[in-house]
């Protein structure tokens, strides 16, 4: 292996030192930093193009890795690859997911930091793909002992089974992460993984009760019917077709050719095993999956006074069932609520609206309580306590910005996710890149980039965001509705520059907003949501009644998920907009705490078809992902920068100067070597601690004269030894 990989390490270099323009029409440049016409956008693109149809999926921008999803197997994540980005520099190889799985682990390695790996992208662009290869990555790379081989397979197999209970096939992506997922992998000091924790952020549970055309509800469900044993159906009194249960047969599209349900079953049945999960674990797992299918197909009567009634009680009766309630209690609070006076209990019976929106509260609240109950139990399967000095890699795939034909108060969260993302991008890059240069006493002019910041202060500042303005609606007594909470947003907020509703709508000609909704002008583009259902999703009511029926269950997951104490306690909870802002800002302390690496992903078509190259839609991303910024800090700045002794101590050996040993200060060292080997005055700068190179050609000319210096000293050491026998 190590002949081979220093062939292909030398054949790339040779190939890259390569200015003919026919080696660059081929497969276009590795680094964006090498385009001459690195200002034009279309130069970008062509590039792009290029290098996507010759299956070059990866283009660096300096450190960060620029990803096309091909939407086809390319062969390039087997183990040999990963075995030959081991343990080599960045530019030494063709771009990959590795090189900055590499560097990450070998930085965090020899300087006991933690890093983190931050992956964005729109829906589809190849997110969870990169997070799942960068993790293979690491468990078959990292050194490892016999007794800590299960820690790494726990941390593998945590994957399918959170991907079956969190990802659904939207219309954008036939596996969409309908949550956000931050993985810790945590290291011992010999760079061993030893275990991870996982937390997870905002659980699409809406999903569970309603999805639009042409999407599914999680896969877990269709898993369970396609895959699941005869007798495990009979157990949980299901039928094996999806299209029986009206909770997964909205979107007419329950069987999926691209999915196949019944291979993913047997995949996470296995992985249960592996991580910890009790035959009794899954019975009460699966107990409550089922009920959630049995709660959507119960059907609702009206009686002569207007009240909802439950004439057929099947389902009642299998749910009563599996969660371990009585069925006459849960079916009157299914049908009716309690009210306290000062004095004494009344019960209240609903009308059939409020009972559907009772029975689908329940359904999203046990749903929504259980993911985070596996995502609990996976974590003390692979949380490792017995170290105590750890490093770590934290791993970000989060939900990509989503734009539907609808868009509701999913999407809303999930682009403001976004935002903060973007955010973070911009100041930790554009930002420490200034800073660096500053602080190493390097000339640098700023370049100018769209600062996000004000459409993340119009969401989320305190008594002035659009998330404050939606809590204030969701507890002012009086009939507080979507449509009066749009009017609040059209006096509060009416006037910014990246807000829009329906009186303020365009000239005419242009899409009208409708009547119940507005527009956020997003980094990423213009993106219309619907008010409907904003209040009723941030208050995310689970009535009283409900809520003591679950309490009293004996299904042992649900007894976790749903204590006595929250009955006891009074208090408003906060509500679901504000518990997210609050979650992303502690998510965000977490990864600026880091050492970041990055991953932007792009999606080359919309119809998931492999050697599409949409050149809009790519264009549009270049855009908004700020790549052309990117490339210009990247250009003005310096490509490379190493610190003196590094740089020395690698190429001390084309210079006789410094050869064998350098006695003097490193800076002095490195200032002779490059001067001996021809540097220009334009390809460099010397900073306080490190040289910046400006250009990677510069550094492939030292790395291969290196290589050719390296053999001929090998040689006639193996030419001494020969004479001295
Ligand atoms: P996402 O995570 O960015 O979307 P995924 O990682 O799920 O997107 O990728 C979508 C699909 O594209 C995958 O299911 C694969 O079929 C294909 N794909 C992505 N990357 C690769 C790759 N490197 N090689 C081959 N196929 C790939 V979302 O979760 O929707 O934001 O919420
Ligand atoms: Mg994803």
């Amino acid at each position: 292996m190590g002949s081979k990989k220093e062939e292909v390490r030398r054949k790339h270099i040779r190939l890259h030192m390569e200015s003919t323009l026919t080696a660059r029409d081929k497969v276009g440049v590795q680094d964006f930093v090498l385009l001459d016409a690195y200002t034009s956008e279309s130069a970008f693109l062509d590039n792009l193009r290029k290098r996507f149809s010759q299956n070059l999926i990866y283009t660096y921008i300096g450190t960060l890795l620029v990803s096309v999803n091909p939407y086809q197997e390319l062969g390039i994540y087997t183990l040999s690859q990963m075995e030959l980005y081991e343990k080599v520099n960045f530019f030494e190889l063709p771009p990959h997911l590795y090189a900055i799985a590499d560097n990450a682990y070998r930085m965090m390695c020899s300087e006991l930091n933690n890093h983190l790996i931050l992956i964005s992208g729109e829906s589809g662009a190849g997110k969870t793909e990169a997070s799942k290869k960068i993790l293979q990555y690491f468990a078959m790379i990292c050194p490892m002992t016999d007794s800590l081989q299960i820690a790494r397979d726990r941390l593998l197999l945590s994957n399918p089974v959170l991907e079956a209970f969190g990802n659904a096939k939207t219309c954008r992506n036939d596996n969409s992460s309908r949550f956000g997922k931050y993985m810790d992998i945590q290291f011992d000091f010999q760079g061993i993984p030893v275990g991870g924790h996982i937390i997870s952020y905002l659980i699409e549970k809406s999903r569970v009760v309603y999805h639009n055309q042409g999407e599914r509800n999680f896969h877990i469900f269709y898993q369970l019917l396609e895959g699941g044993e005869e007798e495990l159906l009979a157990y949980l009194g299901l039928e094996r077709d999806p299209r029986l249960y009206k909770y997964l047969s909205q979107g007419h599209c329950a069987k999926e050719s691209s999915i196949n349900d019944k291979n993913d079953w047997k995949t996470i049945s296995n992985a249960f095993s592996a991580i910890d999960f009790t035959e009794r674990d899954l019975e009460n797992l699966f107990g409550i999956i089922a009920s959630v299918l049995h709660l959507g197909n119960i059907c609702f009567g009206v009686n002569h006074q207007g009240c909802a009634t439950i004439p057929v009680t099947h389902e009642i009766k299998w749910i009563a069932k599996l969660l371990g309630v009585p069925p006459s209690v849960l079916l009157e609070a299914l049908t009716h609520r309690k009210i306290e006076t000062q004095t004494e209990e009344v019960l209240c019976p609903l009308t059939l609206e409020l009972s559907v929106f009772a029975r689908d509260a329940m359904a999203k609240a046990v749903y929504g309580r259980t993911f985070t109950w596996l995502v609990n139990k996976i974590n003390s399967s692979i949380v490792n306590k017995e170290f105590t000095k750890k490093t770590v890699i934290g791993l970000l795939d989060i939900y990509g910005f989503e734009v539907f034909d609808k868009n509701g108060f999913e999407q809303f969260c999930i682009n403001y996710c976004n935002e903060k993302l973007q955010q973070l991008l911009i100041e930790s890059t554009l930002k420490a890149e200034q800073a660096e240069y500053e602080m190493e006493g390097i000339e640098w002019e700023p370049i100018h980039y769209f600062n996000n910041k004000i459409i993340c202060d119009l969401v989320e500042e305190r008594h002035k965001g659009i998330i404050s303005i939606l809590d204030e609606e969701c507890i002012r007594p009086g009939p507080a509705t979507d449509l009066s909470f749009l009017e609040k947003l059209e006096e509060k907020v009416g006037k910014h520059a990246h807000f829009r509703t329906r009186r303020l709508a365009g000239p005419k000609g242009r899409k009208r907003i409708g009547l119940m909704e507005f527009q956020l002008f997003h980094y990423a583009g213009v993106v219309t949501y619907c008010t409907k259902g904003f209040l009723e999703k941030n208050n995310d009511i689970l009535y009283r009644h409900l809520k003591e029926v679950l309490c009293t269950s004996k299904n042992s997951i649900l007894k976790e998920c749903f204590l006595v104490a929250e009955l006891q306690n009074r208090r408003r909870s906060p509500t679901v907009g504000t518990q997210f802002k609050n979650s992303l800002n502690s998510l965000l302390e977490i990864l600026i705490s880091k050492e970041p690496s990055y991953i932007r992903c792009i999606k080359p078509n919309e119809r998931k078809e492999p050697s599409r190259f949409d050149d809009f839609l790519v264009r549009h991303q270049i855009k908004y992902l700020g790549l052309m910024e990117h490339l210009r800090v990247r250009r003005a700045g310096f490509a490379y920068r190493r610190k003196y002794e590094h740089f020395l101590h690698r190429y001390k050996s084309l210079c006789p100067d410094t050869w064998p040993h350098w006695q003097g200060p490193p800076a002095e060292g490195v200032e002779r070597l490059i001067k001996y080997i021809g540097y220009k005055s334009e390809d460099y700068k010397l900073g306080r601690t490190k040289i910046f190179i400006r250009f990677p050609r510069a550094l492939f000319a030292t790395e291969e004269a290196f290589e050719f210096r390296k053999h001929q000293l090998v040689a006639k050491i193996q030419a001494t030894y020969r004479g001295c026998l």
